[in-house]
């Protein structure tokens, strides 16, 4: 039985039901239990505070947990990320008063920064050979300067609109983040069997968003330069139309590449092209 750490309400907890959903992992937590059993899957899930989340999974409570790659360097417990998960990104950043002048790194030197995050900020201070105080406070980090707290802050950030409204300015990253599956390093036989079952399903789930599934028409002349624009998975299925000279061809294209595809497509000639989202991929 594979035990996972999920937040139990939160920014993370919507979203990683929905990949486990997706997963073909149900878990009915409408009454908000700290337990719960998926029926369909050897799993069971525990809804935990994210920042709980690493202590858990290193001490073996659960196996594995999702959580942001802002707690997992925080807490730097010893569990592994094996997947970062695509969701809950964010980034970890420097912000200040925007009546500050602030013109680069050195200007953090002498200031009084507050955050939530002290491992992660002492480790930008060292690597960047700066030294400002940093003040511990563990809710509205944002607030600080304002009430003359501290002259900056670190905290996170995702739109800009805490900073804007509390007339604060992001001048440095100190860490990009989303959420990430992390590991025990000391999985039994059993529990590796099923997690390696899980990230194939997670795998899959993750390739059907990257790419559409695309076909169309295309005369026999134009074959080759269609067939080297779609390499597909392995290579495209041609199949020849009730018309002579004609051909149904069917590939997959990624998300990225998309339009420029398309205009490519055009002009080699391909017509009716249908293009269709992808449920599951499995490579
Ligand atoms: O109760 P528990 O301890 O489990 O939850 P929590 O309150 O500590 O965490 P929660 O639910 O707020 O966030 C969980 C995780 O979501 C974080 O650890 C990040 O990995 C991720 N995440 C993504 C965010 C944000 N985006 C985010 N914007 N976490 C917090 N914020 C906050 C930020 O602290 C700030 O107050 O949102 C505000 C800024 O947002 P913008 O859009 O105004 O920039
Ligand atoms: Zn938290």
């Amino acid at each position: 039985m594979l035990k996972i750490a999920i937040q139990k309400s939160g920014r993370l907890y919507e979203q990683s039901l929905q990949l486990l959903k997706e997963c073909g992992i149900e878990l009915n937590n409408g009454n908000r239990q700290l337990k719960v059993q998926a029926f369909n899957f050897p799993a069971e899930a525990y809804f935990l505070r994210d920042d709980d989340i690493p202590q858990y999974v290193c001490d073996g409570v659960a196996n594995i947990g999702i959580v942001g790659e802002n707690v997992f360097f925080e807490k730097s417990k010893d569990i592994q990320i094996v997947r970062k998960l695509g969701f809950g990104r964010c980034r970890l950043s420097i912000a200040v008063p925007k009546s500050l002048n602030y013109s680069g790194l050195k200007d953090l030197n002498g200031l009084k920064i507050a955050t939530s995050y002290t491992v992660l900020l002492q480790k930008f201070l060292n690597e960047n050979n700066l030294k400002a105080e940093i003040h511990e406070i563990s809710g509205s980090v944002e607030i600080a300067p304002g009430i003359g707290l501290a002259d900056a802050i670190c905290d996170l950030v995702s739109s800009g609109s805490t900073l804007f409204t509390n007339n604060l300015r992001e001048v440095e990253v100190v860490l990009n983040s989303e959420a990430a599956l992390v590991v025990n390093k000391n999985l039994d036989k059993e529990n590796v069997k099923i997690l390696d079952n899980l990230l194939l399903r997670i795998d899959a789930v993750k390739a059907a968003k990257n790419y559409k599934y695309i076909m169309m028409n295309a005369p026999d002349h134009q074959l080759k330069n269609i067939c080297a624009l779609l390499p597909g998975m392995k290579s495209p299925t041609i199949v020849p139309l009730a018309e002579k000279g004609w051909n149904s061809i069917q590939s997959v294209v990624n998300e990225n590449d998309f339009w420029q595809v398309i205009e490519k497509l055009k002009v080699f000639e391909a017509e009716g092209i249908l293009v269709v989202p992808i449920e599951k991929m499995i490579s």
